[in-house]
């Protein structure tokens, strides 16, 4: 009970954080990984693990370090809201708050509640070294939380990355991994298993964790990353019943061509539109326990079979040209000389730029595009871009394709630091249109973003 309050009054001071924005990675100021998406009344709610690099209490530099949850929310997939912590490992009174160690989570709805459910270490009992893990659950009247923890886990089970399936007859079901790949159902009180667990089995042998149970079209998918080489892909099983059995059906998405070993991912629905979210580690390339989630849209065959996804860099939605255009979070590029890096390699948070090039024995207009620029119904009158050239060079912006209409040419004088030039748009463009930047004239040009007011 003690526990209980002290929990509201920390809830109670999570701020609304200002909004984060569009493009891959989703969560563009901390490390965010394992995302559970869900629509909620029409919005969107994600609820990633929090990496974090280790504090000094945390003995295990290499490995993952995670203190706490956060919940973010978005009705477009741009504009995302973080609702700051909803659960930590010092106020949930079965957790080792030493462990640092809440691994992947899941929220659904039911009966009039939001739980919330979270693997954690469990506190030590005296003489014991290791409690091994629980999977608990946090109960609230909103998606966003307070969220007041159960006293003790789930009895009966232990393991990690609980998944919480509620089928249309309004049956739950809990997938997870355990010993092998899990599900059970739950009984209407969200807390208590209601049938013995079932181990899903016929997936060809390699590592498998981190669930995510879902229906389409009254077909159940059963999803997980998946170890086939050297690193997590991702794949899927498929089946009439939620309890199996399953057929495994090969995987949807390939293991990153980053270091990331593991990806964690989830699936909704909005507006007949399918996505998923996943996570990569965009953010920290040399260390992948630091991870960022992302999303792009899914397709399904017309036999149910999902077509794999392939990641991008630019994400979902539509972003708005009088926003700053993140074009390095490009949807398209020249094959040859065009590279996106870091804008400050030790703070990468800063986000990244792109890099246009020409050699000496090869001089090519280079480009790159940015996909669904919402232009509006006003016309816009200037052009900016945030740009670095020592030796300057000529951009040109232009709307739909390579030799689409000129929105603007824009000279760029050669200079040590970063500025931004503006000049009026030479033809202003209605609607949504993917935008392209061209390189016309120069050797080398960094472009951090692009923006139409
Ligand atoms: O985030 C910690 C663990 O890494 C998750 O629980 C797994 O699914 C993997 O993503």
């Amino acid at each position: 009970m003690q526990f209980k309050k002290l929990s509201l009054i920390v809830l109670a001071f999570a701020a609304f954080a200002p909004a984060l924005s569009a493009q891959n990675p989703i969560i563009k100021d901390a490390f965010s990984a394992d995302p559970s998406a869900h629509v909620f009344e029409g919005r969107v709610y994600v609820y990633p693990s929090h990496d974090i690099p280790a504090p000094a209490d945390y003995a295990r530099k290499d490995w993952f370090c995670m203190a706490d949850y956060h919940v973010y929310s978005s009705d477009n997939l741009v504009d995302w809201v973080d609702h700051g912590v909803i659960v930590d490992q010092d106020h949930v009174p079965w957790v080792n708050a030493a462990g640092y160690s809440m691994w992947a989570p899941d929220c659904n709805y039911k009966n009039g509640k939001y739980y919330f459910y979270f693997p954690a270490p469990q506190k030590p009992q005296p003489g014991q070294r290791f409690a091994g893990n629980g999977i608990g659950v946090a109960i609230s009247d909103t998606p966003y939380g307070p969220f007041i923890p159960e006293e003790t886990p789930i009895q009966g089970i232990g393991g990690i990355d609980p998944c919480i399936f509620i089928d249309d007859d309004g049956t739950p079901y809990l997938a997870w991994s355990g010993r092998g790949l899990q599900v059970a159902r739950l009984k209407d009180n969200m807390l208590e298993l209601d049938s013995e667990p079932v181990t899903i089995t016929g997936i060809p042998r390699g590592q498998t964790e981190g669930p995510f149970l879902f229906k389409r079209n009254g077909k159940y998918y059963y999803t997980f990353p998946w170890v086939e080489d050297a690193r997590e892909t991702l794949a899927y099983c498929m089946s009439d019943n939620p309890m199996g059995p399953y057929t495994f059906m090969g995987k949807f998405m390939e293991q990153s061509e980053t270091i990331c070993w593991t990806n964690h991912h989830s699936f909704i629905e909005l507006d007949g539109q399918w996505y998923l979210f996943y996570h990569h580690n965009d953010y920290s390339p040399y260390f992948d326990k630091n991870r960022s989630v992302c999303v792009d849209y899914v397709e399904f065959n017309a036999d149910g079979t999902i077509v794999p996804v392939v990641p991008t860099l630019r994400g979902v939605g539509v972003t708005k040209a009088n926003s700053l255009i993140q074009i390095d979070r490009y949807s398209d590029k020249s094959e040859k000389y065009v590279a996106v890096d870091f804008l400050n390699s030790d703070f990468t948070f800063d986000g990244w730029k792109a890099i246009l090039w020409n050699t000496t024995q090869e001089r090519e207009p280079r480009w790159i595009s940015y996909d669904r620029v919402d232009f509006g119904q006003t016309p816009l009158n200037t052009a900016t871009i945030r740009v670095h050239s020592l030796a300057g060079g000529t951009v040109e912006l232009r709307a739909d394709a390579l030799d689409g209409p000129v929105l603007a040419t824009i000279q760029v004088p050669g200079s040590p630091v970063w500025a931004e030039r503006s000049i009026p748009v030479t033809e202003s463009v209605k609607g949504v249109h993917n935008l392209y930047l061209l390189m016309t004239n120069g050797n080398h040009i960094e472009v951090d973003w692009v923006n139409f007011k």
